[in-house]
């Protein structure tokens, strides 16, 4: 018989007096990473940006958690090609968040973990399949394999790890909601296919409506959650409203959609201000997805007052209006901007705001109005300043 998680016989577990040899035993306990007979599920987080990422890990987690395989926890993929390095860096997902929480909802492993401590015994180069919809086979030069490393970030990712796939296993007729939960799982069953790998999230974007409660499992890192306190203390007053301007030359672009009428009240994220029902949806205004410097100064203005905030603080990816604003909500309250090299600093201080306005159509926004919703903070967004409720399973 073994002691519970040991492997070793149980009479060595009880060995008395040799307190050395249990504390070896715990080490070993702990570094001693398990493989999962169950199987794990692996993904590039290659669409978009922080945001885009964001959304598309809750749809994820979901997924693993349906066809019970452990989640292998990717790094962010972070663009910095307007400084050193001048290319994708990959940000350990603990880097920004805490992993352990994660567990409470199901098992995950980092990448960097299943890489270093169990790929090489058991998912072995010559052993390393992806997965992928034929379609997407499609555009490979054989038209039979995964386009797995085409490409930027799918080639740097995966080199990243120095993975390359043997072969491919092309799936047609199926997608990842649970209607097809029995077809994955009899179609690969673990016993066969420990890994799926796949170029990209198994889930969709936006994250679905009642994904969005999984949030509550991302928990910001130490080193966020101490370096956002720190700002916080040392530049606001409270109360503070936060506010996220959206406002870059890539968002002017998009928004054109919206004016000539091509994107519909579904556009990016903007299920969250609209509703996600598409048939009762609210219309989505150009005030929504790109609020000129008149309505930024009136939704600011509005929530100070309201909220009777003492200092406002600015996130944004282009200018930050802190003059104009300023002007506009008077000498007694602070505005101030940090745009800091870390999006996510900016992420935190907002999601620490007593009351948040943010862009509907940003998955940027998202991620803070759906950390504000778990926790019971109010939000509004430019160009409506009471959004549609119906959160009911947060
Ligand atoms: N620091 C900072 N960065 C921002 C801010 N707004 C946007 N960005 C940057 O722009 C990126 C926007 O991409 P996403 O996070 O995917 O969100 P999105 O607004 O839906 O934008 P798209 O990806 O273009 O659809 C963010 O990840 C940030 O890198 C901001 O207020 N502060
Ligand atoms: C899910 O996976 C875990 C870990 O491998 C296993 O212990 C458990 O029995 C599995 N559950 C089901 C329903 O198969
Ligand atoms: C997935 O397939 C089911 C069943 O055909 C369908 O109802 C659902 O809308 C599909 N989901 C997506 C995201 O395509």
């Amino acid at each position: 018989m073994a002691a519970p998680g040991t492997g070793l016989p149980a009479g060595m577990w009880r060995s008395e007096g040799s307190g050395i040899f249990v504390l070896l035993l715990l080490v070993f306990s702990v570094n001693g990473t398990e493989w999962d007979p169950s199987g794990y599920l692996l993904y590039c987080p290659c669409m978009g940006r922080f945001g885009n990422q964001a959304d598309h890990f809750l749809g994820t987690l979901a997924f693993a958690k349906m066809l019970n395989r452990t989640l292998v926890v990717p790094p962010w993929i972070v663009y910095n090609h307007h400084r050193p390095p001048f290319s994708n860096i990959h940000v350990p997902y603990q880097d920004f968040f805490q992993l352990a929480p994660l567990k409470k909802y199901h098992r995950v492993i980092s990448m960097e973990e299943f890489m270093e401590k169990l790929a090489p015994k058991h998912w072995p180069e010559d052993r390393r399949v992806a997965y992928c919809f034929t379609t997407a086979a499609q555009r490979s030069s054989d038209k039979q394999s995964c386009p797995m490393k085409d490409g930027n970030p799918f080639g740097p990712f995966w080199d990243h790890f120095h993975v390359d796939f043997t072969r491919s296993e092309l799936f047609d007729g199926i997608n990842f909601s649970a209607y097809y939960k029995d077809t994955w799982m009899s179609r690969y069953p673990s016993s066969t296919h420990p890994v799926l790998a796949l170029p990209g999230a198994p889930a969709q974007f936006p994250a679905l409506e009642e994904h969005r409660g999984l949030q509550r499992y991302m928990v910001w890192s130490k080193k966020i959650v101490q370096e956002g306190e720190n700002h916080i203390q040392k530049l606001l007053v409270r109360p503070f409203v936060g506010v996220h301007l959206r406002i870059g030359s890539d968002w002017v672009n998009a928004c054109k959609m919206v004016n000539d009428g091509t994107a519909g009240p579904h556009f990016m994220a903007s299920p969250q201000c609209v509703g996600y029902d598409r048939q009762k949806a609210a219309p989505l205004t150009m005030s929504m997805c790109l609020p000129d410097l008149k309505e930024i100064k009136r939704a600011v203005t509005h929530w100070v007052k309201k909220t009777k905030s003492r200092s406002v603080y600015v996130a944004t990816d282009s200018t930050t209006y802190t003059a104009e604003l300023q002007k506009a909500v008077g000498k007694e309250v602070k505005v101030i901007s940090l745009q800091p090299e870390v999006a996510q600093i900016d992420l935190y201080i907002l999601g620490q705001s007593d009351h948040f306005i943010g862009n509907c159509v940003s998955s940027f926004t998202a991620f803070v109005k759906r950390e504000r919703d778990l926790q019971g903070k109010p939000s509004s967004f430019f160009g409506m300043d009471s959004p549609i409720r119906k959160q009911d399973e947060l």
